[in-house]
Order: structure tokens, then C-alpha cells, then sequence
């Protein structure tokens, strides 16, 4: 009997994929493309739509001025691998106790189990991959690099992957193509190590007369093309990078996926590393911006950006492609080396009007550029509406007419495509394991304890005693503290918050009104 009803089920299942999969097959013919170029650390007053005076960034302003163009836009989170996390699975970042700034060695962060944009685009007929920074964990501990490296991007969805395995400041120092370490050499092998130092091999702290580049703050282990880094690593002499050249090279691979998949609908995560440190511009940037590194790596990601737009032009893909561009977390000046990014600012806003920076609980940490750009399809526009990083899986869900799920990411297609002004009613942001609280024009950080300012970096936290409120409406800067004078609005609030938040969360913070 049991027998029978497999056999009868197995017919069934055959028919009906028989039956999906020519519907899958029309299907694919009108998926559009879906790209998301993701900058490392630009802020919200970096990019010239978003009012930048001092920097010249034409490619990033012809997709603002050319899509929409948000303006209340935000990552999940102040840095970089809980932001990353945030934006691939639709799921807040706070959730997940492991999402923190993750070493060169962490295991992977995402859950082979767990549902990503990839994975649910892949399952509509999508080609996927991943070009740039990583930075969520690969293996499962205790990884050696000198075999396949997994699992990793291509085990939560990504069909290809050429990327680097944390950030540029953080061993190994080396491009990873689908697992494996390019142009490694197997009788020089990567040993790498956050704890200690391999004997003999020179560090910033102990070689300084070995250093192009200073270190300021950490940045002092191993030394890789003279600059020093974060971690400790021995061998690989042929696979390591010339940071020179990973702009130029993250763009070939870029123009690369897209050439070979333009016969089908992909999906391209292209994750820029710039303007993040160390800031190493191409020798044909140094200079570009008058303000140093900082400057020329943003010139030089914009120059990257137009580039890769014309290919996407000269294959005949613009029209049929929706382009998402954003950054990871707000700006930082000094975040850990001596390159001039304070010295030479001169007039330039990197977070724009807003308050605080990257690692900031304040506006500027999360607030980024945000811009969906489609030729043909999304009219230009300045919208208002509340979107976040977290709302792209279920959006893109929607647009691909996929029935996939995350639990902390709304449907809010018709706000990307910019057809409504109606985004989410509220959000909760991160910043280095605290959380604040938005809500149409106000938000409210709760009282945290910790430095006010990191003085290291000089990005105020937002850390106070008291509760913090302000209306972003009349003061984007966050200057006025109305938490005393609106004791209604502040209950309101916080009651919402702890209800997004569990009580749990509440009790641990002793979250409650005096
Ligand atoms: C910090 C690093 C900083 C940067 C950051 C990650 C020090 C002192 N600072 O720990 O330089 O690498 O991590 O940035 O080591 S992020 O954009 O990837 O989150
Ligand atoms: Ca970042």
C-alpha cells in the first residue's frame, strides 16, 4: 500500500514538474536582471545628487538622477558584516547573536539552510553571483586556504563567486574564485592566524621601516604590499593582491559575469571595496579628488560604476536590468590608518547634514545612499519613503513572483520602482550590537551605556544616560532632544520598540520610563 501511494505521488510530482518547469521556462524570458552594486563605508553625503559639492561622483549621480532616489534609505546596521547579513537574508541582523565585524578566519555566518536573494532567485530560473567583498565568514572553522574553502557564497545560493574573504585591511589578503585561492602556489601554502605571529614574518608594529602606509589605530600584524593589516598570515606570495589593482580587477570580473550570463536572467552582487581602508587608489586616481585617498578611491568607484554601465549598454542589457546601488554603513574619516582622509577634507561632508558616522547609533551610521535605477521602467524621483537593505529580498520576491519569505523584510516593490511614496512604517537600526528605533518622522535611541564618542575615529556613538528622541522632519542633524518634552511620543516609542524587540531584550536593557 505504501508502495502504491510513492509510485502514484512520483507520477504526480513528475506531471507537475513537467508543468512548472515550462512555466519556469516562460518565466525567464521577461525576468529583468537584477544587480546590486554595494559600496564599503560611502556616506550619505558622499555621492553628488546626495549634495556633495567637493566630489565629483557623475556615474553615481546619473543613476540618482536617473531612478530613485531615496532619501530616508538605510543598511541594517552601522558596519559591515551585519549590514551584509541584513541584506542578503531579509532578516534584521540583531537577531543573529554571531552578526558582529567578523575576522578573516570566522566561519560562515549565513545558514546553508537558511533562505537568501540568491537562493531564491536562482530557484526562478536565475544564473547568481557575487564579484567584491565578502566579509561573512567561510567555512566552518579552522578553514585552510589551500584547499576549496567552503561552505562559503556558493553554498547560500550564489552560483559564482570571485571575492575577498573579509575586507582589504584583514588577512588573507587573496582573491577567492568559487572556494578556491587564485594563483596560489601549492609549494608556498597560507597559514593564517588572528591570534599570534608566524615566527620570522615582519609586522607593522615591529618593522615600520617596512611600511608605505601607517597604521593610527590595530592595523599592525602582517605586512602585505607594505601596508599592515589586521592579522597574521605566511605564504601565499603569488596569490596575494596588489590593492592597487582590485578596483580595475573586481570590474573586469564584473564585466566578465555579466558577458557570460547575458543570455539569462542573472543576478550580480557586485560589492565594491572602496572607499573602506586602506584607501589605495589606481596610480591613475592619486590626486583625482584633491582630498587624498579618501577622495581618489571614491573618483575611482564612480569611474568603476560608468564603466561597468557602459557594459551593460553595449550588451544591450540597460533596459532590461534593475540596479540597486547602496553602501554597507555610513562614512568614517580615520579608521585605523594615516592617509589624509581628516587632513585634506577641507570643505567635503561625508555623512552630509547628518550626525554620527559609521559605528553610530546617530543618523549617519545607517542612513546611506540609496538608488533603484531601471532605463525605461523606473521614472526619476526623489522619494521620501521609509526603505531599508532588509526590504529587498521580499521586494525582488514580488517582482520575480516568488512566494519566498524573510521575516523582517517588506514588500515595498512599488516604492523601489518608484510608483508610491508608502514605504515601511518603521525600523529598527544596529549599530555594534545596540539597537535604536524609527518610526515615521521620529526616531528613539535608547539609553546605552560605553563612550560617547569613539575617540579613536571620532564618530560621536550616540551612547547616553538618557533616552534620546528627535524628529528627523524639522532636525536631520538630531540636535534637539525632545525625550523630556514629549514624554507621549518617547512611551509610544519605546512600547513599539520592546514589542519589535521581545522582552526579553527589554528586561536584559532595563528598558522602561522613569
Ligand atoms: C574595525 C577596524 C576597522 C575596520 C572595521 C570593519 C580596527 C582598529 N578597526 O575593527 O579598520 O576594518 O573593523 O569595517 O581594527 S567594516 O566596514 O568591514 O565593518
Ligand atoms: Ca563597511
Amino acid at each position: 500500500m505504501k508502495q502504491r501511494l510513492f509510485a502514484v505521488s512520483l507520477l504526480l510530482a513528475t506531471l507537475f514538474a513537467g508543468c512548472t518547469g515550462n512555466k519556469v521556462q516562460k518565466e525567464e524570458a521577461s525576468l529583468p536582471n537584477i544587480i546590486v552594486v554595494y559600496l564599503d563605508d560611502l556616506g550619505y553625503g558622499d555621492v553628488g545628487a546626495y549634495r556633495a559639492t567637493e566630489l565629483k561622483t557623475p556615474n553615481m549621480d546619473k543613476l540618482a538622477h536617473g531612478g530613485v532616489m531615496f532619501t530616508n534609505g538605510y543598511a541594517t546596521s552601522a558596519t559591515c558584516t551585519p549590514s551584509r547579513y541584513g541584506l542578503l537574508t531579509g532578516v534584521y541582523p540583531w537577531r543573529e547573536k554571531d552578526a558582529k565585524i567578523l575576522p578573516g578566519t570566522a566561519p560562515l555566518l549565513i545558514s546553508t539552510e537558511q533562505i537568501t536573494i540568491p537562493k531564491m532567485l536562482k530557484a526562478k530560473g536565475y544564473h547568481t553571483g557575487i564579484v567584491g567583498k565578502w566579509h561573512l565568514g567561510l567555512g566552518s572553522g579552522n578553514v585552510n586556504w589551500n584547499e576549496r574553502v567552503s561552505p562559503g557564497p556558493n553554498e547560500v545560493g550564489f552560483d559564482y563567486s570571485y571575492i575577498m574573504a573579509a575586507t582589504q585591511d584583514r588577512v588573507p589578503t587573496v582573491y577567492i574564485e568559487n572556494g578556491m585561492v587564485v594563483g596560489l602556489d601549492p609549494n608556498d601554502p597560507i597559514e593564517i592566524s588572528y591570534k599570534k605571529n608566524f615566527e620570522g614574518e615582519p609586522t607593522g608594529l615591529e618593522n615600520p621601516e617596512m611600511l608605505k602606509m601607517k597604521w593610527h589605530h590595530g592595523h599592525n600584524n602582517s605586512i602585505v604590499n607594505g601596508i599592515p593589516r589586521i592579522g597574521f598570515m605566511k605564504g601565499g606570495e603569488a596569490a596575494k593582491w596588489r590593492d592597487e589593482d582590485m578596483a580595475d580587477h573586481f570590474l573586469e570580473k564584473a564585466k566578465e559575469y555579466v558577458k557570460d550570463h547575458k543570455n539569462e536572467p542573472f543576478f550580480l552582487y557586485y560589492a565594491m571595496q572602496q572607499p573602506h581602508v586602506p584607501r589605495t587608489p589606481h596610480e591613475r586616481f592619486v590626486g583625482s579628488s584633491g582630498m587624498g585617498p579618501r577622495g581618489d578611491v571614491i573618483v575611482e568607484a564612480d569611474w568603476c560604476l560608468g564603466e561597468f554601465l557602459k557594459t551593460l549598454e553595449e550588451e544591450g542589457l540597460i533596459e532590461n536590468t534593475l540596479i540597486v546601488f547602496s553602501s554597507d554603513n555610513g562614512p568614517v574619516l580615520n579608521d585605523g590608518y594615516y592617509d589624509d582622509a581628516v587632513e585634506k577634507l577641507g570643505e567635503h561632508m561625508p555623512a552630509g547634514a547628518l550626525r554620527g558616522g559609521k559605528y553610530s547609533l546617530f543618523e549617519a551610521g545607517t542612513r546611506v545612499p540609496f538608488i533603484t535605477y531601471w532605463k525605461g521602467k523606473i521614472e526619476p524621483k526623489v522619494s521620501d519613503a521609509l526603505v531599508c537593505q532588509v526590504d529587498l529580498f521580499s521586494s525582488l520576491a514580488t517582482l520575480v513572483n516568488s512566494a519566498e519569505k524573510a521575516q523582517d523584510s517588506q514588500k515595498l516593490l512599488d516604492a523601489f520602482m518608484g510608483k508610491s511614496e508608502k514605504g515601511r512604517e518603521n525600523l529598527v537600526i544596529e549599530a555594534t550590537s545596540r539597537t535604536a528605533f524609527r518610526k515615521g518622522d521620529w526616531v528613539m535611541i535608547p539609553p546605552y551605556k560605553g563612550a560617547a564618542v569613539n575617540t579613536q575615529v571620532n564618530i560621536e556613538l550616540a551612547n547616553a544616560d538618557e533616552y534620546q528622541l528627535y524628529n528627523l522632519k524639522e532636525d536631520i542633524s538630531q540636535q534637539n532632544n525632545l525625550a523630556e518634552s514629549n514624554p507621549e511620543k518617547l512611551k509610544e516609542m519605546l512600547d513599539e520598540f520592546i514589542a519589535i524587540r521581545g522582552e526579553a531584550f527589554s528586561k536584559t536593557q532595563k528598558l522602561e520610563l522613569k
